[in-house]
């Protein structure tokens, strides 16, 4: 069935049968404290303004059948796929590896590695662990998708401007079309959310289209 979203900067037209939702990292390491976004400096109570339009469009994509996938920011236990650039990181102590409230920051199998209990995966939603900001880097995301058909993404999650931005690039270049659902996305920067969501639909929509969870919403149930 194809439907139409409202979206910026025009309109898209779907076929919800090769349409998956794409849930970026609602970690409970980015939206909860002790974990790598608060290691990292930031306010991690920006993020919580997503989780409920992100559980509204989950609940709708389950109902009408999409192909849900989740994805997790994290490095195996013993680090050997976590490049020194990136675990040298943030405030010694605090840095990826370390141990924290939930566990070792950003590692596979803690607890803050997981995903936040609001938007948990269930059978049959594949979970793609990523040690990169991408989606597809180092993961086998494209075969997933090859092998449903896909060609079309929407997307959610955290951050906008990084995991977010970075997965919809990569998607783009691989011929997907990315709608990216606006409110459902979140930043430790609110500049950098609407800078992010700008460059996406600048110039004809140059890596995608912004939407919202309501636009989608509407546009599924009609
Ligand atoms: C970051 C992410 N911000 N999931 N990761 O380091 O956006």
């Amino acid at each position: 069935m194809v439907i139409q979203i409202p979206a910026e900067p025009a309109p898209v037209g779907i076929d919800l049968g090769r349409t998956a939702l794409i849930i970026i990292d609602m970690q409970r390491d980015f939206l909860e404290p002790g974990g790598f976004g608060e290691a990292l400096g930031n306010d991690v109570s920006l993020l919580k303004a997503a989780v409920e339009p992100c559980r509204q469009v989950l609940a709708a994509a389950r109902e009408a059948g999409l192909f849900v996938i989740h994805t997790r920011e994290g490095h195996r236990p013993d680090m050997a796929d976590a490049p020194p650039s990136k675990s040298e990181r943030g405030i010694p102590s605090k840095r990826i590896g370390d141990p924290g409230p939930m566990g070792r920051i950003l590692i596979q199998g803690e607890p803050g590695h997981d995903i936040i209990p609001e938007l948990y995966p269930i059978a049959g939603e594949p979970v793609v662990d990523k040690p990169g900001k991408g989606a597809f880097y180092a993961t086998n995301l494209s075969l997933i998708l090859a092998n449903r058909s896909i060609e079309n993404l929407l997307v959610c999650g955290v951050t906008t401007e990084v995991c977010v931005n970075t997965t919809v690039r990569e998607a783009n270049d691989r011929g997907f079309r990315c709608i990216v659902l606006a409110d459902c996305c979140g930043s430790y920067f609110p500049e950098f959310h609407t800078a992010g969501l700008a460059m996406i639909k600048a110039q004809g929509g140059i890596f995608g289209w912004v939407s919202g969870s309501k636009e989608l919403l509407t546009a599924m149930k009609a």
